[in-house]
């Protein structure tokens, strides 16, 4: 077997219950992954759990739980989240898992005894909220620090450094040299303005256990725990490596003949740990000896009501009830149509009704609906001879949808599939069966319009799969197919054969036309 495609998401801080940012980053990553799939590739989908640091500590304190039953018990919902949106993950990291933390310590151990560690002390500021040290860089103008970092608090204390001051040049070169490294362009701008307009200061990777435990023992200094840095980032490889991974395991001198995962294809992150992705982690990497990432895709963040999603003012939008409400499927389409890989989204739930409505349930519920049914009650349900006037705007369809998808362009390609869904309607208005029914000289007529109709209707459930699996799988249902949609990349027009018998037919997006408030 040889490499797969392997993509990852972030890892999420297990400080509460999965927010709409989470859920959208983890359907981005599933349709990708989805998608790959049907276009033939061998895929490896990886998220996780980013169980350590100082806010984990401070929830399951709040909590009065030991830290790892609260991380047990929380780490369960997170899981069943996983499978309530339907994502097709092949494995679940927790940070907290030995197979983990062993080999963050392998990894630390192999770093330090190859000269990228140093111990200093640390004199200055520290955002105990954001848990990060502070520079002058940080400060405002008239000398106070930004709001967001907190209270700031004055810190001397001991620590283990990792060396990043000499390696920017090279940094700067491969971001130069590949144009595909970070997507969107103006975030990789923004990551190459930065390393061209700044010196790289060296990274603190540690904490003394005397300020924060719940991290991982650093192997040569006990005293010290690391998290974040040498913790969460590093879960992109300490699965592959617990699963057998060659490459990864060569660095530590293992051989092993497991999947071979690494490098990753896609990392898929939100805009504000960019930096830690484009910028840090390749320095880790080739710190280890390991190739770097084919590829980061960093996307934008969700405001509700064009105000910031927050727990404390109640400004969420919890995705398990949305879905409870409204299907899945109904989920994971809207994040999607709304936003494009990139730019910030908002949320209201008028919009959101309003795309159920009349893009859901009077575009595609109702295409299929309708063919379905005149099928039915005009032929029996049994599919009249191969038709093929529908076939050039369903080749076309096709064609872009997986183009579009290659180009990480999601939105697009659901914009592309509509297309095909509004031209269905068109043609069902255009041709008006229910009068050639009238008509016994139209018979032949009947019989191509609705051949081309569920054909159409096949078509749609194929390209819809990595979107909207469960639907997709409905509508084959309600063909009377017993398999998968077919894969994007065998995809062509004429795939129901004559006198083919369809299925039961059910509504697949009932009209809500009073949604709640
Ligand atoms: O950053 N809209 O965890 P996290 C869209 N553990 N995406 C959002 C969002 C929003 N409103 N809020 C958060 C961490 N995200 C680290 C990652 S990776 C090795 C370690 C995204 O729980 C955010 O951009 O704060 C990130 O990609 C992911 O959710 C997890 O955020």
């Amino acid at each position: 077997m040889g490499k797969r495609f392997y993509i990852t998401t972030a890892i999420d801080y297990l400080n509460g219950q999965p927010h709409l940012g989470h859920a959208y980053e983890k359907v981005v990553a599933d349709v990708i992954a989805r998608a790959r799939r049907s276009l033939g590739e061998d895929v490896f989908f990886l998220t996780g759990l980013d169980e350590h640091g100082q806010k984990v500590q401070q929830a399951a304190a709040a909590e009065g739980k030991p830290v790892q039953k609260y991380c047990d018990d929380l780490a369960a919902d997170w899981k069943e989240f996983t499978k309530r949106l339907n994502f097709s993950i092949d494995d679940f990291v927790r940070t907290t898992e030995p197979r983990h933390k062993s080999f963050v310590q392998a990894i630390l151990t192999k770093l330090q005894a190859s000269g990228h560690f140093y111990k200093a002390q640390y004199e200055g500021y520290y955002s105990p909220i954001e848990e990060t040290l502070l520079t002058e860089k940080e400060r405002l103008t008239d000398g106070t620090f930004d709001p967001k970092w907190g209270e700031v608090i004055k810190l001397k204390e001991d620590n283990w450094w990792f060396k990043l001051k000499d390696e920017q040049q090279w940094l700067i070169k491969h971001i130069e040299d590949n144009p595909d490294f970070v997507y969107p362009d103006y975030r990789r701008n923004e990551v190459l303005g930065f390393l061209r307009s700044q010196h790289l200061e060296d990274l603190c990777t540690t904490r003394p256990i005397s300020r924060l435990n719940w991290g991982i023992p650093v192997p040569f200094a006990p005293e010290f725990v690391t998290y974040v840095w040498f913790d969460a980032l590093v879960n992109y490889i300490s699965v592959p490596a617990a699963l057998g991974d060659p490459v990864v395991n060569k660095v530590l001198g293992k051989s092993t003949d497991g999947p071979e995962l690494w490098p990753a294809d896609v990392h898929l992150i939100g805009k504000d740990i960019l930096k830690f992705h484009a910028v840090f982690w390749p320095i880790m990497l080739k710190a280890m000896g390991l190739p770097l990432p084919k590829k980061i895709v960093a996307h934008g963040w969700w405001q509700k009501d064009d105000q910031k999603l927050s727990k404390s003012t109640g400004n969420i939008v919890d995705p398990i009830a949305v879905i409870n409400e409204w299907g899945v499927d109904a989920f994971r389409f809207y994040v999607v149509r709304e936003l494009e890989i990139g730019p910030d989204g908002n949320w209201t739930d008028a919009g959101f009704a309003a795309r159920y409505n009349s893009e859901l349930a009077n575009g595609l519920g109702n295409l299929v609906n309708r063919s379905l049914s005149m099928l039915r009650r005009y032929r029996d349900g049994k599919l009249p001879a191969t038709s093929q006037e529908l076939a050039p705007d369903a080749t076309k369809a096709i064609t872009e949808t997986v183009a579009r998808l290659r180009e990480y362009r999601l939105k697009a390609a659901l914009e592309t599939i509509w297309a095909l869904v509004d031209r269905g309607n068109q043609y069902v208005d255009r041709t008006a069966p229910f009068k050639l029914a009238k008509d016994p000289a139209q018979a032949q007529r009947l019989d191509e319009v609705l051949y081309n109709l569920v054909e159409v209707c096949r078509v749609l459930a194929a390209l819809l799969a990595p979107f909207l699996p469960e639907t997709a799988q409905k509508i084959y249902t309600q063909l009377g197919l017993t398999t998968p949609p077919e894969s994007l990349s065998t995809l062509a027009w004429g795939g129901l054969k004559p006198g083919h018998q369809i299925g039961e037919i059910a509504p697949l997006f009932p009209r809500k036309d009073n949604p709640p408030a």
